[in-house]
């Protein structure tokens, strides 16, 4: 392992001694698809996978922040070691809403055992997920015990959370209404286990009692039947639950074969993603240098070649396909 570790670039090395200073600035570079980070983000690769990736998602205000605060604070309290991301499609870093976040979790700004970085799900280079995804290794790689990634709930990022996150938690609040749509919408499927929050507030047993409905109706096809967990942050209530439920699902991913059936997929669609951005960069950097190639584009104009024989020619470099 030392022979191993005094290979990684510095950056690499800090983050895995626990510098969380170089942990941001790599994080930033990540964000900003700057090729300063792509060494260290390869290099350390290989330490990621070990902790478990909570995603927690659902409809903004349902209290998935104060939700995030509570898991960190029991995590804390059993001794291990949390990173958290937040994901916001809503407000940049400097925004509004992540203002809320930033407050709760200040208390915890001297604590080393938690790291928390809110990111900006728009401009990410390489789109919110594939950035999440490297920021989530990053975090695994500096030795965090468990990482929370929480999104807000309206459509691609959240169901893009379950190529990220071991086990999704859906959060809704009483009075289920609209939400009921929104589950249906597909954050359903996605989730693993379903948190009913503010049961402090009137109506939480009927929300359970429909969830349950749903999750009955639902026709699932893996064995995993998602709890539903009744939670209050306010008057702290079933978090304990909601923690034991997580640990339960990451039991079954491993005794059911699960988590390696799903690493193979996913890591399978991310290679072919990458690759296929990769030629893609490549066959415009080709067009644009290549004139002879931009003449290919004239004749599609003019109707002389079709799209399909231009694909063909710019793949092979100009020569004809055929
Ligand atoms: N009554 C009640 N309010 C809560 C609870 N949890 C969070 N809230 C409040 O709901 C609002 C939204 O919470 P927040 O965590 O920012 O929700 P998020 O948008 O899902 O992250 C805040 O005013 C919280 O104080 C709860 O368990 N009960
Ligand atoms: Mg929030």
């Amino acid at each position: 392992m030392t022979g191993a570790s005094s290979r990684l670039p510095a950056a690499a090395r800090a983050i895995v001694d626990g510098d969380r200073r170089v942990l941001a600035r790599t994080i930033t570079q990540v964000e900003n698809g700057d090729p300063a980070a792509d060494r260290v983000v390869r290099s350390l690769y290989g330490r990621s996978g070990r902790a478990p990736v909570v995603g927690l998602t659902g409809p903004l205000g349902v209290g998935k922040s104060s939700l995030v605060n509570a898991l960190v604070g029991r995590l804390r309290s059993l001794g291990q070691t949390v990173g958290v991301i937040g994901v916001d499609p809503s407000s940049p870093f400097t925004g509004g809403s992540v203002l809320g976040d930033r407050i709760r979790l200040e208390r915890r700004a001297d604590d080393n055992g938690v790291f928390f970085r809110s990111m900006a799900s728009r401009g990410a280079a390489g789109g919110v997920a594939a950035t999440t995804r490297e920021v989530s290794r990053l975090l695994d790689a500096a030795g965090f015990d468990v990482i929370l990634v929480e999104t807000v709930g309206s459509g691609q990022v959240d169901v893009a959370i379950r190529d990220i996150a071991s086990t999704s938690i859906v959060v809704v609040v009483p009075h289920l209404g609209d939400e009921v749509q929104t589950l249906k919408a597909g954050l359903f499927e996605i989730a693993d286990i379903f948190c009913v929050n503010k049961v402090d507030l009137p109506g939480a047993e009927l929300a359970k009692r429909d969830l349950a409905e749903l999750v009955t109706l639902g026709g699932r096809a893996s064995a995993w039947a998602p709890p539903i967990v009744g939670t209050s942050t306010v008057e702290p209530t079933g978090i304990d639950e909601l923690w034991n439920d997580v640990m339960a699902h990451e039991k079954f991913l491993d005794s059911s074969g699960e988590r390696l059936r799903g690493e193979r997929q996913r890591l399978s669609s991310e290679i072919v993603g990458l690759a296929r951005d990769h030629i893609g960069r490549e066959l415009t950097l080709r067009l644009e240098r290549d004139p002879s190639l931009r003449h290919l584009l004239d004749e599609v104009v003019a109707r002389r070649i079709d799209p399909r024989t231009a694909a063909d020619r710019l793949v092979t470099g100009g020569r004809r396909a055929r």
